[in-house]
């Protein structure tokens, strides 16, 4: 995944039709498209291809399961031309480590802690070790709070060179200088791009914020 912006677009419109064209808009600003089972459910699993021949593809199955079942869920998702898949990291390390060889190629972002509230009630205790367990498991990198930078900060410090994605910017409260300040290399927003009436320049805003932090 090329890091030209930073920025991630969470793709969470269900309208598939105007998914593809805020997609097709934006993909010169966003590094990559990330689609969460809000899209896949309205617009069925071909979404995934026709959105990767736009712009990488970052499926956010959350995949959270026993090692076979995790197997055939990232090889689905990669097999429709994924080039990334995040996967929960609490199911455990035997669960992590095939996500990983089933991804191949593709990079598998393990989550550490959630973005909401409700984060760091279970995946906040824990996420140090959840961060240390992908690194011997061998990710490509982490998804940690923007509503949290300090948390970042602390990830950042176990993850060494790996990625941080960093959901959180805009509609739940983070700031995306904040959040690359203290040590995301992606800034993965949603509502603020799509949602909005003119999703390029929503983009752009977020794109020139952390232009000078990159
Ligand atoms: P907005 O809140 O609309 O910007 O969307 C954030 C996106 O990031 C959604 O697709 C969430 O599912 C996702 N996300 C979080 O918000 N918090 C997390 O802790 C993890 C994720 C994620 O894995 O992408």
């Amino acid at each position: 995944m090329r890091r030209d912006t930073g920025l991630i677009l969470a793709l969470d419109e269900t309208d598939a039709a105007k998914a593809v064209k805020i997609a097709e808009a934006v993909s010169g600003t966003a590094d990559a498209i990330k689609i969460n089972w809000p899209l896949i459910l309205s617009a069925g699993p071909e979404i995934i291809t026709r959105i990767s021949e736009i712009s990488d593809v970052i499926c956010d199955l959350k995949v959270a399961d026993i090692p076979n079942t995790v197997r055939l869920i990232v090889e689905g998702a990669v097999s429709r031309n994924a080039s990334g898949v995040i996967v929960h990291a609490f199911t455990g390390e035997d669960s992590l480590r095939e996500a990983v060889s089933a991804a191949g190629k593709a990079q598998i972002f393990a989550v550490t802690e959630m973005s909401h509230p409700g984060g760091a009630t279970f995946t906040a205790p824990h996420a140090e070790e959840m961060t240390e367990m992908g690194v011997r498991c061998g990710v490509a990198g982490f998804i940690a709070p923007a509503t949290r930078p300090d948390r970042i900060r602390t990830i950042r410090k176990i993850a060494g060179d790996l990625k941080i994605l960093s959901p959180g910017v805009g509609a739940q409260g983070g700031s995306a200088s904040s959040a690359i300040s203290a040590g995301a290399d992606y800034i993965i927003v949603g509502r603020t791009v799509y949602g909005a009436k003119d999703p390029l320049s929503a983009a752009s805003a977020v794109r020139d914020e952390i232009r000078p932090l990159l």
